[in-house]
């Protein structure tokens, strides 16, 4: 494998690089009244605008060009094709099997995996429903709690969808999240439930993961408590590929969603994993989700590069990581719905391509996944904008919004999307000094106290964004939403040449947890580790 560096694409970009930094976008503009047309994508009612970033005609050309020289097309071909891309644990990469809703058969090893996926689905269907209309827990209204028990991936996907559908979701059914081994965490969720019409649905690939278990067995006792062993049966389901583990614990075999080892558990809220929405949302709109994440999975497999939403949003990642030397960027969804958004894509992205070891085992000389960050505008605005404007970091920025309300109130919706339209502004345009001169003799300045009061209220601009732009979030629209992103942090794997699809820097903290575990015993001093650790796990037993 040429190292990413070698490529010629790479080379010609850090050169016209040194042409680049020094231009700024107010320019751009100025002299290309077709900037919009020329760097946007309408997709359906989605429109990806892309013209306040920090490139040229020839910029573009160029990380087209790298994506070309660095195999997306060949790797795209292979993820969709069920090849083993994860190759550090020999698995395919198949969620977007999970949402394939054309009869197109994907293999893995020769085998198609769709008449396996949809058999799944339409469990899926058969059991929302039931639970939905109130048949599982024999009522004929009143509130049923749904109490999903998973962590990472078994937990982040279905809670954020869940949230953004939240106008979808029927009336008496309570969505739940406990993933956390902080007892706080079942604690608080319990305390709301009545166990007679609780569901628990234990989501675990592995069915070995301890956060998950030990929640799980702490359910299990509380059911059996209130309820008595017998109820287990019917107040517990379970979401796994280790079907004998979940046996054990007492789920009924009937009642075990399969799972594969080809998908991802960042990537799995397409599966199985998504019961918990398909129950809050009904399985409808949880197939128009799916529908949602293959209309894009379609336009990323055919699209041609430079008209490839997910591939553009990658490279101009790319850009601004390896050679504007960003280390960040920011979601900011100006939808109430999406607050979850940023800290799911969280994982997604810093899993995903949170590596420095390139595929063929050397250490990377460029840097891989930024930091993710964000929160729904305009509270953003109030809190960590300002760092985006005026800081010392190049912060590029993903503004997304919805042009409906869900919930039309007086003038709000309105007032949101001024603001939404004018951040983007002016992060790209700035306050220039001649303008922060004018305003501050009109108000009175002059002298010393002038020169220093500009200096503080110039804003450079040239900061760059992107802006997603839809009609309203409906479920079709969310899946459309996460699979672009999804795709997107692919596309920068495949640059970086490493694998998006492993999380080996996670395992050893999990480890040491466990040795750790038996020395807080309240009592006898440890000198195992280093002076902090043996120190803090001493203070603790003293005080516990
Ligand atoms: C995601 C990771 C991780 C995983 C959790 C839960 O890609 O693999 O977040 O989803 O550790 O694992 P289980 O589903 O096996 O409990």
């Amino acid at each position: 494998m040429t190292p990413l560096t070698f490529l010629q694409s790479w080379k010609d970009l850090a050169r016209h690089f040194k042409i680049v930094s020094s231009l700024h976008m107010r320019d751009l503009f100025a002299t290309d009244a077709k900037r919009f047309s020329r760097f946007s994508i309408r997709f359906d009612d989605m429109l990806f605008d892309f013209s306040k970033n920090r490139i040229t005609k020839e910029t573009f050309a160029l990380l087209i060009r790298l994506a070309k020289e660095a195999g997306v097309e060949k790797y795209r071909m292979a993820m969709f094709n069920g090849e083993r891309i994860n190759i550090t644990e020999n698995r395919a990469v198949l969620h977007v099997a999970l949402r394939n809703r054309s009869d197109r058969p994907i293999c893995v090893d020769g085998v198609n995996v769709m008449p396996e996926v949809n058999c799944a689905l339409t469990k899926m269907c058969n059991f929302s429903t039931v639970v939905r209309n109130g048949s599982w827990f024999n009522i004929n209204d009143g509130i049923v709690d749904i109490v999903n028990i998973g962590i990472g991936g078994s937990n982040m996907g279905p809670m954020m969808v869940i949230e953004a559908l939240k106008p979808f979701v029927q009336n008496g059914i309570t969505c739940h999240f406990i993933s956390n081994v902080d007892d706080s965490n079942i604690y608080q969720v319990l305390k709301r439930c009545r166990p007679e019409t609780t569901l628990f649905i234990i989501a675990s690939k592995t069915f070995t993961t301890q956060e998950t278990i030990i929640n799980s067995q702490t359910a299990r006792a509380w059911i059996v408590k209130n309820l008595g062993e017998k109820a287990i049966t019917r107040h517990f389901v379970a979401i796994s590929a280790n079907k004998n583990a979940a046996i054990s614990f007492g789920i009924d075999i009937n009642n075990i969603f399969s799972f594969w080892d080809w998908v991802g558990g960042r990537y799995s809220l397409w599966s199985t994993i998504g019961l918990s929405i398909a129950i809050a949302v009904g399985f409808e709109r949880f197939e128009e989700l799916l529908f949602g994440a293959f209309d894009i999975d379609e336009h990323f497999r055919m699209e041609p590069l430079a008209k490839n939403i997910p591939v553009i949003m990658a490279m101009l990642g790319i850009w601004y990581i390896d050679f504007f030397g960003a280390t960040t960027h920011a979601i900011l969804p100006y939808d109430q719905y999406l607050y979850r958004f940023p800290s799911y894509l969280q994982q997604t992205d810093m899993e995903s391509n949170g590596k420095s070891i390139t595929r063929d085992g050397r250490m990377v000389d460029y840097h891989t996944g930024p930091i993710l960050f964000g929160d729904v505008g305009t509270n953003g605005q109030h809190a960590f904008y300002q760092l985006i404007y005026q800081g010392t970091q190049l912060i590029p920025a993903d503004f997304i919004a919805t042009v409906c309300s869900h919930n039309p109130v007086g003038n709000h919706h309105r007032l949101l999307m001024s603001n939404y339209f004018a951040q983007s502004k002016a992060l790209m345009i700035g306050k220039s000094r001649e303008t922060v001169r004018d305003e501050l003799i009109q108000q009175g300045f002059s002298g010393d106290s002038l020169e220093i009061a500009i200096s503080h209220r110039v804003v450079l601009g040239n900061r760059p964004t992107n802006s997603l732009l839809y009609c309203k979030l409906t479920p079709r629209t969310l899946g459309r939403l996460i699979a672009l992103y999804e795709h997107k942090i692919f596309v920068q794997g495949v640059i970086w040449q490493i694998n998006s699809f492993d999380q080996w820097g996670v395992e050893l903290g999990k480890k040491l947890a466990n040795i750790i575990l038996p020395e807080l015993n309240g009592s006898k001093q440890t000198d195992a580790h280093d002076s902090s650790t043996n120190g803090l796990i001493n203070h603790y037993n003293e005080l516990c």
